[in-house]
């Protein structure tokens, strides 16, 4: 046997972007490791992805491996194989009559991060752009909410820090983030050697925040009031850089007068951190030079954006950014922060109109409006599993007036209620380029193997759908080596140079990020106080104020990433599914003792939005009044054929009409 290997790029949605090592024996697939010379991965691959890789993804009989057509009632899993030309040919059909009937707004296309390489993620809103489909806003199920609240500051919310940087920070806050499941590369590897002070903000008491110097556990919901307390005891301390403030930002006179009411004591009042470990905190960061990690949570809750706006004003008043060892990261986009042309691949210029867009919490109402006779295209997202309003969502799913196609690679609980399939090849099946959204890297994704049964890429997928509608649009049919080349050509690379050096740093050494301080705001500069948040209806400045504590007998429930799931992906994966065989919600042990909970027992876990049976942990990783239970599984495998979306009713944030699925308060019963 012939032992070779190909050097490929973990596409998932994830800070990490691992190097990949494919073994192939004789030119078959043997195994999927980490590749030892990535810089961030060292050569090991995180535990779901090591399993899911080399288990579920790579097991005919788990995926998708023809289209499929519905032969009975939806989510009744009776489905036929069919032909890609019968395929294409009545999704065609459909589309087409509705866009003859001037109709191409009732085509609605969600879409998220099943994969993030760059034109399997991209290239297809080609095709949505040119018909004039409406978009279900990608981010909005997401982190929209931090995008314009950052927007708001900075003037934009993609260019974070170079963690490369690190080296000569003295502190770093990581603030509503837990890379420790959402990034366990960065966690192992960049956090571990983080050279100063690690301040972790978070009700939980996740790993990452166990290895963290000063933990700072806020109620959910109190963060904005975190903010102010340590910037009032920044102030006291004489650590605010006035000179930073006067040349650099605008609004400190009314950030400032809002800032004098919250003293460290009044702040803990509200927040539940003990003063002395704000003052300590605000300490460590006022030293400097500091870095502060935005984590994607802190913008999930109905008061989400007030507290990353609050959060955000720490580096401004302090100076700490635009210098090494500085700045402050919620993404690191691959246009802004690596030079891609990013607009290029998606080619939101095909549009004849400015487009409609909705929000995903407005996802389940828009099915179900009239005209029923809606079009719903769903790839690279599972919006079953991952969408609010659960239960209705999955009958608005049902509806026989629907017509749905799903891309994916696996029977999900929306593959199963589609009116057809089209099986997505992996992304061991075709070439395409991965860009993490943390470190300033770009790597190959490189086929290894050819695409499972009849699967195909995406963009493959969306070129023979544009030849079956035969659209004329020659930006349709673009092929893959060309966008790619177009692409690197950025960096004077071509994509076999990528493939054969495996990941790069478009620049080799650290790159300090803001260094000219000029802001895209209308100001130019750090807008403590925002003129446009005012204008669309937000504070001039961010407040204090928290979120009310939900009322007496319900919780908090929080339903984060969770260690060995990638969204809802990979829970079809026998060894991870037996990791998390029974929905589990824990509290803690003065919450379970008020509402006579044992460990181990049932409970009735409900709101307005729906009801699940769960069992009970109890622990001291959580707060009094904090329930916690990670997203990831699919609700078909769930006792009540639901998860944890079936509790969320559809709560937006503050700003971008976005999810705020940390508000989500509920009530718990003993079912024995
Ligand atoms: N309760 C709760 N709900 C949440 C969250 C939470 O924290 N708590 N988080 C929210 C967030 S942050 C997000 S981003 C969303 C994510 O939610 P989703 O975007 O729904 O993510 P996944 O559940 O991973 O679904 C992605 C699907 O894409 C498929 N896929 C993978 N590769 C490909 C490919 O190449 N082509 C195609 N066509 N399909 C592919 C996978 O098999 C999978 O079924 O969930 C949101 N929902
Ligand atoms: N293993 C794994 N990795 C993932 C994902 C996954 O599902 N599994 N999902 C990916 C995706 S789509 C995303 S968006 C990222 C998200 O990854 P992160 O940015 O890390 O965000 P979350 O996992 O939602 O939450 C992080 C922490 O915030 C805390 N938190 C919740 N509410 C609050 C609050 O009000 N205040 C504060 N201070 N903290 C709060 C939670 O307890 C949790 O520990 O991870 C990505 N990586
Ligand atoms: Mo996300």
């Amino acid at each position: 046997m012939t032992e070779t290997m190909i050097r490929t790029t973990c596409p998932r949605d994830c800070y990490d972007g691992c190097g990949i090592r494919v073994i192939l024996n004789d030119g078959e697939i043997d195994r999927v490791t980490g590749d030892p010379e990535h810089p961030e991965n060292r050569g090991s691959l995180c535990g779901k992805c090591t399993l899911a890789y080399n288990g579920v993804w790579r097991d005919p009989s788990a995926r998708l491996l023809r289209p499929l057509r519905r032969t009975g009632p939806k989510g009744s899993d009776a489905f036929e194989e069919v032909s890609w030309d019968d395929a294409l040919g009545e999704i065609a059909a459909r589309l087409g009559g509705l866009i003859d009937a001037g109709r191409a707004h009732d085509i609605l296309t969600a879409h998220y991060t099943g994969t993030c390489s760059v034109i399997a993620n991209q290239f297809p809103m080609r095709f949505f752009n040119h018909i004039g489909a409406t978009e279900v806003n990608p981010d909005s199920i997401c982190n929209l909410s931090g995008h314009v609240a950052l927007g708001y500051v900075l003037g934009e919310s993609a260019t974070g820090f170079d963690p490369r940087t690190a080296k000569v920070s003295t502190c770093l806050i990581i603030w509503g983030g837990n890379p420790s499941a959402s990034g366990p590369h960065v966690n192992k590897h960049w956090l571990a050697e983080f050279p100063g002070t690690l301040i972790v903000i978070d009700p939980i008491r996740t790993p990452t925040a166990a290895r963290a110097d000063i933990h700072l556990r806020p109620y959910p919901g109190t963060d904005a009031t975190l903010a102010f307390g340590m910037m009032h005891a920044l102030k006291d301390m004489g650590s605010l850089d006035d000179d930073f403030i006067a040349r650099h930002t605008v609004g400190f006179d009314e950030l400032s007068t809002a800032i004098a009411d919250w003293t460290p004591a009044r702040a803990a009042g509200v927040t539940g951190i003990p003063e002395a470990d704000i003052i300590h905190a605000a300490e460590a960061y006022g030293a400097g030079p500091s870095m502060l990690f935005l984590g994607q949570a802190l913008c999930r809750a109905p008061t989400g954006d007030n507290a990353f706006r609050a959060a955000a004003m720490l580096p401004a008043i302090t100076g700490n950014i635009g210098k090494p060892g500085t700045g402050l990261c919620f993404l690191n986009g691959k246009g802004t922060t690596r030079g891609l042309d990013m607009g290029y691949v998606g080619r939101a210029d095909l549009r004849a109109d400015a487009g409609q867009s909705i929000s995903h919490m407005d996802l389940r109402a828009a099915l179900e409006e009239t005209p029923v006779d809606k079009a719903l295209f769903l790839w690279n997202i599972n919006v079953a599993a991952s969408n609010p309003d659960q239960k209705r969502l999955l009958a608005a799913l049902e509806s026989d007036h629907l017509f749905t196609v799903v891309v994916d690679l696996f029977l999900t609980d929306s593959v199963r209620r589609a009116d057809l399939v089209l099986p997505a090849a992996s992304f061991l099946e075709f070439d395409d380029l991965v860009g993490s959204y943390f470190h300033l890297s770009l790597g190959p994704q490189s086929k290894a193997a050819e695409p499972m049964g009849d699967a195909l890429p995406n963009q493959e997928i969306f070129r023979r759908l544009a030849r079956a509608m035969e659209l004329n649009e020659p930006a349709l049919y673009e092929d893959d080596e060309q966008i790619l080349n177009h692409l690197l050509s950025a960096h004077g690379l071509t994509f076999d140079e990528l493939k054969e050096s495996g990941t790069v740093y478009p620049s080799a050494s650290p790159v300090i990020l803001w260094e000219d301080l000029n802001f895209p705001t209308p100001s130019g500069k750090i807008e403590l106080a925002s003129t446009r948040a005012a204008a669309d209806g937000h504070p001039l400045v961010p407040s204090a104020e928290p979120l009310a504590r939900p009322a007496s007998g319900k919780v908090r429930l929080l339903t984060p990433a969770g260690q060995w799931h990638m969204n809802s992906s990979y829970d079809n994966e026998p060894r991870i599914a037996a990791r998390a065989a029974e929905p589990t919600i824990t509290l803690h042990p003065v919450d379970a003792e008020a509402l006579g909970l044992a460990e181990g027992i049932t409970a009735r876990v409900h709101n307005e939005a729906g009801a699940l049976s769960m069992r009970v942990a109890i622990s001291e990783k959580t707060l009094p009044g904090v329930a916690w239970s990670p997203k990831g599984m699919w609700p078909g495998r769930g006792r009540d054929g639901l998860n944890v979306n079936a509790l969320n009713p559809g709560l937006r944030a503050d700003m971008g009409d976005s999810t705020a699925l940390h508000g989500v308060e509920v009530t718990l019963e003993s079912l024995g």
